[in-house]
């Protein structure tokens, strides 16, 4: 099963929307297989945004995802990668459709609410980043209430 790094930002959890939020990944039939609350220093903000750092707006990114807490989680299901982006939507909210998180939640483009990883490779580094191998916890589900039992 695939899994990826999904993280909650500071202005989504300034503005009440953690449970919100977590519901739209269980309401599409995905499992969290991990979940923290923890706030993310400099150090792994560069390494999170590796690919952002000499950025002009990373001092921006930097300050605003160390500003405050973050829950971090690891979420299951086929084909994540993928399904978690189309129900995150665009990175400018503005642009994001109707539906997706960033579409009905905000209205920033750098205030987005959500990060989720956007490759296999991305998500694998991601949740390494994150949380250790014992924080990850592999339950099952009692019945195959998501998925056909041949998928
Ligand atoms: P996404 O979060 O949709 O995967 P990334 O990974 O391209 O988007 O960018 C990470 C974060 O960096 C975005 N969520 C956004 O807050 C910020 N960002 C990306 N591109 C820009 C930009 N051109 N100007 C300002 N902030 C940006």
């Amino acid at each position: 099963m695939d899994r990826t790094l999904v993280l909650i930002k500071p202005d989504a959890i300034q503005r009440g929307l953690i449970g919100r939020i977590i519901s739209r990944l269980e309401d599409k039939g995905l499992k969290i297989v991990a979940m923290k609350m923890i706030k993310i220093d400099q150090a792994l903000a560069k390494k999170h945004y590796e690919a952002h750092v000499n950025k002009p707006f990373y001092p921006d990114l930097e300050k605003f995802i160390t500003s405050g807490p973050v829950i971090a989680m690891v979420v299951e299901g086929k084909e994540v990668v993928d399904v978690v982006r189309n129900l995150v939507g665009a990175t400018n909210s503005r642009k994001a459709q109707p539906g997706t998180i960033r579409g009905d939640l905000s209205n920033s483009f750098s205030r987005n609410l959500i990060h989720a990883s956007d490759s296999q490779e991305a998500a694998i580094r991601e949740i390494t980043l994150f949380f250790n191998p014992s924080e990850i916890i592999a339950w099952e589900r009692d019945r195959f209430y998501y998925y056909a039992p041949d998928e």
